[in-house]
């Protein structure tokens, strides 16, 4: 086969050397009837391609044609790479390639749903054209997620899907490094696993069934059934009924369960060098990537701290406290109240990334392990990116008769859930986990606004399609 060129590897190295690439049109220009210009587009990078009337090689019927290109269609280029003398605006590489072969492979309808180019417009750059007096097309999120597989090629996007690739990546990665091994829990499950109403129902032929809220029964009874250390990527239903900027209908869960040998604080340090790592692997790893969103969406890079800091749920409570926020001790943190505590962690510890941990017990899932030493709290936590939630974890009741008591406490009809009670009678090991969304990691690591940017094709109370 011949030999192909990404438009991301052209670079001053290729000098005067024949290239062969394949990409969409992103813009052509033609100017008079000898020369045409062509912005290449392949995975978010772009190159300058120029064609010119040149005896032999290109003809002006050539140059004619591809000033006919519709926008978008996929075209081959066999051209000269060269290095112009002035930068290039409006293409990410800084190399031109003078064509000399152009085959369409592929053409696109002449009037697109989403001007690729408009999509790709940071807020900044929109706003200083209109202040020029250009009129440039503002392309609200409705019209993006209508228009989902057009939206997804503009660079932020491409970098937005490669960074949550890295995630999941690093997420199995490290955990297979750690001892655990991967598992995959049914979807179809006879009750809700997380309690409350969030669920989405169906009928199961002729049994009353629904979509799993989390893999949480099943991972817990893996580790009855001796698997020491696991973990699971998949999807989560959630039945949400507000509509907001962090909640899904369906996102992806990676959920963590592991034996604990003495203190919840053992799964903590998971969270903590997982995560640590993760967030280095991407920062080390995926600087194109960052610097594309950073181009659309501008944005600070996350401020950690080598060892994640630990602050428990009354030492949040009393900082919030000070700061003037008063909060029901014993009761769950609003989303204002938890973006102010980020905020004054910030200010106090320097890091956008830390756990809080002893929630009381009462506003955690029924099957958390209550304090040893004061059963109003929990051996919970949940961590947080810029003030948001991305994990809850916690130990987790392994006694049967305890576990049936929460359960009931919590409303939850235990009949749904006595395959689960059962797996704890015949000896459970002292275990914990956690659960995250790869949404929300993606949407705050990267200081992104609104969830639906960071799922591929997201679910939300009014979105089904596509
Ligand atoms: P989890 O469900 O894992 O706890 P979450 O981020 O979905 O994660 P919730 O428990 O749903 O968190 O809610 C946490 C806090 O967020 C709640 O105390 C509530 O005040 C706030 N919250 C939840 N939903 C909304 C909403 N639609 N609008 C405003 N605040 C909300
Ligand atoms: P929880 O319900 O907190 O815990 O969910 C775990 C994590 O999943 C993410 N998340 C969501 N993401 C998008 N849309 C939603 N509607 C949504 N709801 C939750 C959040 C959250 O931190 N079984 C427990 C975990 C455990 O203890 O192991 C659970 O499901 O990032």
């Amino acid at each position: 086969g011949r030999k192909w060129t990404e438009v991301a590897e052209l670079a001053d190295e290729l000098k005067d050397q024949v290239v062969l690439i394949r990409g969409r049109a992103q813009t052509i220009r033609a100017v008079g009837k000898k020369i045409a210009f062509l912005v290449v587009r392949e995975k978010g990078f772009t190159v300058q391609c120029v064609l010119t009337v040149t005896p032999e090689v290109v003809s002006g019927q050539m140059v004619k044609y591809a000033a006919g290109l519709s926008k978008e269609s996929v075209v081959d280029i066999e051209g000269v790479v060269s290095v112009p003398n002035s930068p290039i605006k409006g293409a990410s590489q800084q190399v031109e390639v003078q064509v000399r072969k152009l085959y369409c492979v592929s053409k696109a309808i002449p009037v697109l749903p989403i001007n690729i180019e408009d999509a790709a417009r940071s807020e900044a750059e929109i706003e200083k054209a209109e202040q020029a007096g250009e009129k440039l097309v503002r392309v609200n999120q409705d019209t993006r997620l209508n228009n989902r597989f057009l939206d997804l090629r503009t660079p932020a996007n491409q970098g937005i899907f490669r960074i949550q690739c890295q995630v999941g990546m690093i997420f199995r990665q490290f955990l297979l490094s750690e001892g655990f091994i991967e598992i995959h829990t049914p979807k179809l499950i006879p009750g809700s696993s997380e309690g409350g109403s969030a669920i989405f129902k169906l009928d199961y032929k002729g049994q009353p069934a629904c979509l799993a809220q989390s893999p949480q029964l099943h991972k817990q009874m893996a580790i009855c059934a001796d698997f020491g250390r696991v973990f699971e990527i998949g999807p989560v239903f959630r039945a949400e009924d507000s509509f907001t900027h962090r909640h899904l209908c369906e996102f992806v869960g990676l959920d963590v369960e592991m034996e604990i040998k003495e203190h919840y604080s053992e799964v903590m340090d998971v969270v903590d060098r997982l995560f640590v790592n993760m967030f280095d692997s991407i920062n080390e790893n995926c600087r194109k990537e960052l610097d594309a969103i950073n181009r659309q969406y501008p944005f600070e890079r996350l401020k950690y701290l080598p060892e994640t800091l630990r602050l428990t749920f009354e030492e949040g409570i009393q900082m919030l406290k000070e700061a003037g926020v008063e909060v029901d001790p014993l009761g769950d943190l609003n989303t204002e109240a938890e973006r102010k505590l980020g905020q004054l962690v910030f200010e106090k510890h320097g890091t956008e990334f830390y756990m809080l941990h002893r929630y009381p017990l009462a506003v955690r899932p029924f099957y958390t392990m209550p304090c040893y030493d004061n059963p109003a709290y929990s051996n919970s936590f949940d961590v947080f990116i810029r003030g948001e939630e991305i994990i809850s974890g916690a130990q987790r009741v392994h006694e049967p008769e305890f576990l049936a008591q929460r359960a009931e406490a919590c409303g939850i009809d235990v009949r749904t859930i006595s395959t689960y009670i059962d797996s704890f009678r015949c000896g459970a090991p002292i275990h914990g986990g956690f659960g995250v969304g790869l949404e929300r990691v993606v949407m705050l690591f990267c200081a992104l606004n609104n969830i639906r940017k960071t799922s591929l094709f997201p679910r939300d109370p009014q979105r089904l399609a596509p």
